[in-house]
């Protein structure tokens, strides 16, 4: 009995040793150098696990720009234990405030090049994200997600990884990409996403999700392993209407074309 006692912690103790090598593999020196320096744990504060506590967004088109500087009740943020969601001053796009999704230290994060399988490995301790409940009107022309952002990593680009959820599914951007890593440390400059969401624009709600994985904070190496997020926007993409001013306008260009087409005949004929 006290032998197996023995043999079973020496396994989870083996165990337990090869997770925490396999999470640290491909670190550079540079990187194990200031990782002495970032106690893990710091940074973080509590990990809220209502990722759906939203407010329902009920009315369109639901425009955030972030700049009130707080979260607004019908965007809520998660963030795990080594990650972060905040607004922050100065991260903006042409304005003060943005989303900032962010790791923190590298405790616990797991190296996985791969995309989709970063974001898998790391949830939900490297985690940040923001969640929305969206209630359709009922309007029938297509409803879409929109919004600007950028993504930064630290030491590779596998430390940062985002993608869009619905009810927990990735769904693909209108360029068909459904996982975004950054090819540039200091990001690539604000781009804008749109995502089309009339697939479920039938359902009584739903539960749309901005899905971030990091694993140091902002600017911790290089742009550090965060997004940044802007003119969060939620609407039915109606096309323009022309105001009734315009139709006397219109009708004048109308008739003008009609009466030079006359003229012209009129010559040919002649
Ligand atoms: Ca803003």
């Amino acid at each position: 009995m006290k032998n197996s006692m023995k043999s079973l912690s020496m396994t989870v103790a083996v165990m337990f040793l090869s997770v925490t090598l396999f999470a640290q593999l491909n670190i550079s020196s540079l990187e194990k150098k200031m990782m002495k320096n970032t106690a893990p744990g710091n940074g973080a504060g509590n990990s809220p696990l209502n990722a759906d506590a939203a407010t329902p967004i009920t009315v369109f088109p639901f425009m955030e720009t972030f700049e009130s500087g707080v979260w607004s009740p019908h965007t809520e943020p998660f963030h795990g234990l080594e990650a972060n969601a905040t607004i922050a001053a100065g991260e903006g796009n042409a304005s003060n405030f943005a989303a900032l999704l962010e790791g923190n230290s590298w405790a616990s994060f797991y190296h996985t090049e791969d995309c989709e399988q970063a974001i898998a490995n790391n949830k939900p301790i490297h985690n940040a994200s923001i969640s929305m409940t969206i209630v359709p009107s009922g309007v029938t022309d297509p409803l879409l997600l929109k919004f600007d952002y950028d993504l930064f990593y630290s030491f590779a680009d596998y430390y940062s990884a985002f993608r869009v959820t619905v009810n927990g599914n990735p769904i693909s951007d209108q360029g068909g990409t459904s996982c975004y890593k950054s090819s540039l440390p200091e990001g690539e400059g604000w781009k804008t996403l749109t995502f089309d969401l009339s697939p479920y624009q039938n359902d009584a709600s739903f539960d749309l999700q901005i899905d971030f994985i990091g694993k140091y904070y902002r600017n911790y190496y290089q742009g550090g392993d965060a997004m940044v997020i802007d003119n969060l926007k939620v609407y039915y993409n109606t096309p323009p209407t022309i105001p009734i001013s315009n139709w006397p306008i219109i009708f004048g260009v109308l008739l003008i074309a009609l009466f030079i087409v006359f003229q012209y005949r009129r010559k040919i004929t002649a």
